[in-house]
């Protein structure tokens, strides 16, 4: 067999499918040099030697340079798929859109940005609190409705003395600790999520953003808590509105409020506006003087007021929006008409 010979052959080869041939004539089960090393038997041990030696070199040289040229035309094809493969990632400068907050973020950071104004400390606390910061330290007793499975979303008990973990149905649920934190004098918002297992529809969402302020020192009265209130509701919302205040009972506080409000919804096809139905905004009241003393606060020193409002319907109220399904379901032209 002729070494030079093969080798040209070899450099003849430019694909795959050559290359294949080439093993099957000279490498394969039926290759040539198998023909060679089959006379080998007949030879003298001298002969054997000599003739063993040339072959093997042979075949080591082949196999060799057939695995340089493997390397080769795999490297050469997958260069050629990469050059049809192309794709042009350069993103087109004119169809690049800026992006935004969701209306919900956005309200969210600007009720933070007049808090801190106005000189409130943000704590976020943890969404996952105990039965107890949750209801009792905020004097809802464990048989208040509120506490039933269909309103709260609870955490699976571990063993039955362990204390029952929830998904925070208010923020409420941590000014416990941010008491034992910061003490009084207080001025401080928490905001964020909150959990219910409530029916969903335009004013209800079972996750949804919330934010609590308190208030306690020397003298806090209900004027402070409605000075407080109408500067946040004109500093956060540009538009008409029309709210309506009116006494309620919430075992947190006493007395307790609720403020409704009516407000101006935009047809985003049309621009038309129309009255929305009365929505409630938030709940408010002084706090409890049983709930400051659950706090280690002596209600005849001290007094406050706190509030908790859903940044959701708050968002709706300011962009005119009929419903708060719309800030959490993806659909772009929502997205996009802001
Ligand atoms: C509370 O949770 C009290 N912790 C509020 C409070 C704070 C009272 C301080 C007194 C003192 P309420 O359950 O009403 O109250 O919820 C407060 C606000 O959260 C509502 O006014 C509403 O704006 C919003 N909200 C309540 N449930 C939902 C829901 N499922 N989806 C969206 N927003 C909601």
């Amino acid at each position: 067999m002729d070494l030079q010979q093969a080798l040209s052959e070899l450099n003849l080869v430019k694909d795959k499918s050559n290359l294949e041939s080439f093993f099957q004539k000279y490498l394969g089960k039926k290759w040539l040099l198998n023909e060679e090393f089959s006379k080998i038997k007949d030879a003298s041990i001298e002969e054997k030697k000599v003739l063993w030696a040339k072959l093997s070199e042979i075949k080591n040289k082949l196999s060799e340079e057939y695995s340089q040229k493997e390397a080769e035309i795999s490297i050469m094809e997958i260069n050629e798929q990469l050059k049809k493969d192309i794709v042009d990632i350069s993103v087109n400068p004119k169809k690049y859109e800026w992006w935004h907050f969701n209306l919900l973020a956005k309200t969210r950071r600007d009720l933070e940005k007049i808090a801190s104004n106005m000189w409130f400390i943000i704590d976020y606390g943890h969404e996952v609190v105990t039965k107890y910061e949750n209801f009792a330290s905020v004097n809802i007793p464990l048989s208040h409705p509120a506490t039933e499975m269909h309103d709260t979303i609870y955490l699976q008990e571990q063993s039955p003395d362990w204390e029952n973990f929830v998904f925070r149905t208010h923020n409420s649920a941590h000014q416990v600790q941010d008491i034992q934190k910061y003490w009084v004098p207080l001025k401080l918002v928490s905001p964020g999520r909150c959990y219910r297992f409530d029916d969903m529809d335009a004013t209800h969402d079972v996750m949804f953003q919330y934010i609590e302020w308190i208030y306690i020192d020397k003298n806090v009265s209900i004027a402070h808590f409605k000075n407080y209130i109408s500067t946040l509701l004109s500093a956060i919302i540009w538009r008409t509105v029309e709210t309506r205040i009116r006494p309620c009972h919430f075992p947190f506080v006493e007395p307790g409020f609720e403020i409704d409000a009516r407000y101006e919804i935009i047809d985003p096809k049309t621009w038309e506006t129309s009255k929305s139905k009365r929505i409630e905004l938030l709940w408010a009241g002084m706090i409890h003087p049983n709930v400051l003393k659950e706090w280690w606060v002596d209600p005849e020193q001290r007094s406050g007021f706190a509030f908790g409002i859903g940044i959701s319907r708050l968002a709706a109220i300011r962009y005119g929006i009929k419903d708060i399904r719309y800030f959490t379901n993806g659909d772009l032209r929502f997205i996009k008409s802001f």
